[in-house]
């Protein structure tokens, strides 16, 4: 390590170049800290901090020092997967207002979408005909909306749909005070006390063993006929089969779907070219590296002041 550093950072992912994907600012703008890429040939006994996205399963076993792993998203699932992650590591995930903001963008668009019919306007214009749908067109205030999820960005989501005129509902482990026009649900009773009221149902949740296969048969059954799914959360949240026995019967009428079980979706996979499905690749929202850059000098000083990072997340909740 050079003499002015005090701390080495690895850069630890199989599936992305950080180096390239953080750019030469974060490099360089992190004080005091040498920064390497994993496998990385030098002294590993200086290394104290990584950050990783989809990490190899090897890869901290190289790293006997290592403190503490920084996200460069919000979920921090595919660190906490990782088999040679040691349980006394903090895992630091990033919060960013901003792609909260995106992702409210973009599960608007889809509520609208659906609300509106879109996907009815774009067959009419393949056929070049002009039909308007009258007493079809829904005002937002009879299409209720279920959020599953009321953190930094399922918050925001509630907040800006209830301000476009949905009811919203939103559902999280623990009980919620809700800001006006958001009603709150929380545990399993919650959970069915809110599907039994939502035709668009939006997935916010962080993937955990309570979380995987949330999105499932009985889920669906529970909603209104004919409701749509917005899935930005994670792909394993989704039991594949059920979501498409639930648009063969009729009990959802459509889903976008940003999130995958294997990413990139495998070709001739049934989502591509579903009629009533909408596949974008996992893009619904990006963290800036700006906020990756934040969190990362947060989470050095308070290294080197010998106090937990702030943005560490709970191992044992898993998010
Ligand atoms: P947060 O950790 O801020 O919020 C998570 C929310 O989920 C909390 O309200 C939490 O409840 C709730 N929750 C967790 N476990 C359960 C459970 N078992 N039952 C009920 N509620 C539960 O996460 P973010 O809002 O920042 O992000 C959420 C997720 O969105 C990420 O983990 C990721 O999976 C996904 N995401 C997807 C992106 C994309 O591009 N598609 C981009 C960014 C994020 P409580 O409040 O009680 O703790
Ligand atoms: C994230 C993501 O977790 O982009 O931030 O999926």
């Amino acid at each position: 390590m050079s003499g002015t550093c005090d701390m080495r950072c690895v850069l630890v992912s199989k599936s992305l170049d950080l180096r390239g994907y953080l750019g030469p600012e974060f490099v360089h703008a992190a004080d005091r800290i040498e920064i390497v890429s994993h496998p990385h040939d030098g002294p590993a006994m200086d290394v104290r901090l990584a950050v990783a996205w989809h990490p190899p399963d090897d890869a901290f076993e190289h790293y006997p020092n290592l403190q503490a792993v920084c996200s460069i998203g919000a979920g921090v699932d595919n660190i906490l997967a990782c088999p040679s992650l040691r349980p006394d590591v903090d895992v630091i995930r990033v919060v960013d207002p901003a792609q909260a903001q995106m992702m409210s963008g973009f599960v608007a668009w889809h509520v609208i979408g659906h609300q509106r019919r879109f996907a009815t306007y774009q067959a009419q214009q393949r056929e070049q005909r002009w039909k308007r749908l009258g007493l079809d067109v829904r005002r937002a205030q009879d299409v209720p909306v279920g959020i599953l999820g009321f953190g930094e960005i399922g918050r925001r989501v509630a907040t800006d749909l209830a301000s476009l005129g949905f009811p919203v509902m939103a559902w999280s482990r623990t009980a919620k005070p809700a800001p006006h026009g958001i009603r709150a649900f929380d545990g399993a009773a919650g959970l069915d006390a809110m599907l039994g009221q939502t035709e668009i149902l939006v997935n916010l949740l962080p993937l955990t063993p309570e979380t995987r296969g949330i999105l499932n048969r009985r889920t669906f059954g529970r909603m209104y006929r004919g409701g749509y799914l917005i899935q930005v959360g994670r792909g394993e949240h989704l039991v594949e089969a059920d979501l498409l026995a639930a648009l063969e019967n009729g009990q959802l009428s459509g889903a976008a779907l940003d999130v995958f079980s294997t990413e990139p979706l495998a070709p001739r996979h049934p989502f591509w070219c579903h009629p009533r499905i909408l596949v974008t690749p996992h893009e619904a929202c990006e963290v800036s590296v700006a906020a990756i850059g934040t969190t990362f000098r947060a989470t050095v000083e308070a290294i080197r002041a010998g106090q937990r990072p702030p943005l560490t997340i709970d191992r044992t909740r898993g998010y």
